[in-house]
């Protein structure tokens, strides 16, 4: 049996090599970097999800393997970062270009690139198609290539590879419909075969959807708090109409997807995003909305000393132990803009220091504080709210039931 070899063992790619594992496939991870490598074949996981261990180990028992190596294969899934250049903010597709010049290397001929990796729309004809033809290769021959992009939700990992509908973007329907069989056997939602470009767009505007849908939960709850309205009241009845359903506000949009891939639409159709620009403006203006609330908490309650405020939560949302483009990094960074340092982080997730003033232990960092901001509303922190009941309390995420609590 051909194997299948999984380049990037990151957030997606583990997960998916290890269902594909389990589901009796015989699959190869491959990543550049030689310690995660290792971690994975000492048969330590190298990040926490609910049931990816369960996972990890059936992978193990059905022989899965890791290395730093490209493998010799017919099937080859990318799942390797896609940063965006900070100031453009326009995808770089470097390190996708990378794996695949490395597949191309060791490939058999006609073997299956199938690129999960979020790129924003075009990517495969502007960058990744010239590369293959420029190596002499015929895509549709020699290589054929597939966008299937992924949909899973980082705390719902390995339930969502399973049940979600999934897109695979081909150039031609035999090959459409030799993934999809890949594909079901672990993936029990409909798999729908499209063209690349479409299945390229359609997975960036997924989660543009969901930022426009955030944004319109913050704008409201700036509104509210003009007037001193209860947001979250008031969400709650609008939604009670058959075809209403308003999202949460909340301190800030983060995570590697959703305050990201907005921006590729924008980058690329400036004239033509007035609304999703807006949206990304609304969300990244939250940590900052959030600063001027701590700011009239501390003035009402003659509070000068902004160490004596505690940021609970480092991630970028609840009980996961992924900080990439976290609200809370945000918001320090524009205290730090501010002149405004000192103010004490705790996050029982996050086991190495990432920042300064970084508590380990959630009692010695209450100890240190007035004013408490939840960030993240953790399982922890809903488990321990009668723990800070004696301290000021602003509560971004709503978890707080006491009359005392502030909200945003
Ligand atoms: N958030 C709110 N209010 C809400 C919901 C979320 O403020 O009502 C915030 C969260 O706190 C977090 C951010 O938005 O900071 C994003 O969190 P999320 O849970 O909505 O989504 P992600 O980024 O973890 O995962 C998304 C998912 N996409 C959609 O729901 C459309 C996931 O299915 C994708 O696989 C993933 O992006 C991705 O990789 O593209």
């Amino acid at each position: 049996m051909s194997i299948v070899n999984v380049i990037g063992l990151g957030y997606i790619g583990l997960p998916t090599a290890l269902i594909l594992a389990k589901s009796g496939i015989k699959v190869v991870g491959t990543d550049k970097n030689s310690s995660l490598v290792n971690s994975l074949i000492e048969g330590k996981l190298t990040f926490e999800e609910e049931g990816l261990m369960e996972l990890f180990q059936t992978a193990q028992s059905n022989g899965i393997k890791f290395s730093t190596d490209y493998q010799v294969a017919q099937t080859y899934i990318i799942a390797v970062p896609t940063p965006y250049v900070k100031e453009s903010k326009k995808l770089d597709p470097k390190y996708v270009i990378s794996a695949v010049n490395s597949v191309l290397d060791v490939c058999e001929k006609g073997t299956k690139l199938i690129i999960e990796s979020t790129i924003s729309p075009g990517t495969i004809d502007k960058h990744i198609r010239p590369q293959i033809e420029k190596r002499g290769y015929t895509i549709g021959e020699d290589v054929h290539l597939i966008h299937a992009p992924e949909r899973i939700i980082p705390g719902n990992m390995v339930y969502e590879l399973e049940h979600n509908s999934r897109t695979i973007g081909v150039d031609n329907l035999e090959i459409g419909n030799k993934i999809k069989g890949l594909y079901s056997n672990f993936c029990n939602g409909e798999i729908v075969i499209t063209d690349i470009r479409s299945a390229e767009m359609s997975k960036v505007i997924e989660n543009t959807y969901r930022d426009i849908n955030i944004a319109f939960a913050n704008e409201l709850a700036k509104i509210c708090r003009t007037d001193n309205l209860d947001v979250y009241e008031i969400i709650k009845i609008a939604n009670k109409h058959p075809r209403v359903n308003i999202l949460q506000p909340g301190p800030g949009v983060g995570g590697h997807c959703i305050s990201v891939d907005p921006w590729f639409l924008v980058g690329d159709y400036p004239d033509l995003t007035n609304l999703i620009l807006t949206a990304r403006k609304i969300n990244d203006s939250m940590p900052g909305f959030v600063l001027s609330r701590i700011r009239d908490i501390m003035r009402q309650h003659k509070i000068k000393d902004i160490s004596k405020v505690g940021l609970y939560g480092l991630t970028y949302k609840e009980n996961v132990d992924d900080i990439r483009e976290s609200p809370t990094l945000q918001l320090i960074e524009r205290m730090d803009e501010h002149l405004a340092f000192g103010v004490k982080i705790f996050d029982p997730y996050v086991k190495s220091r990432i920042v300064e003033h970084q508590f380990m232990n959630f009692e010695d960092f209450l100890n240190e504080i007035e004013i408490v901001v939840i960030m993240v509303a953790h399982d922890h922190i809903i488990e321990n709210v009668e723990l800070i009941k004696n301290k000021l309390v602003l509560d971004t995420k709503n978890i707080c039931t006491f009359k005392e609590a502030f909200k945003l």
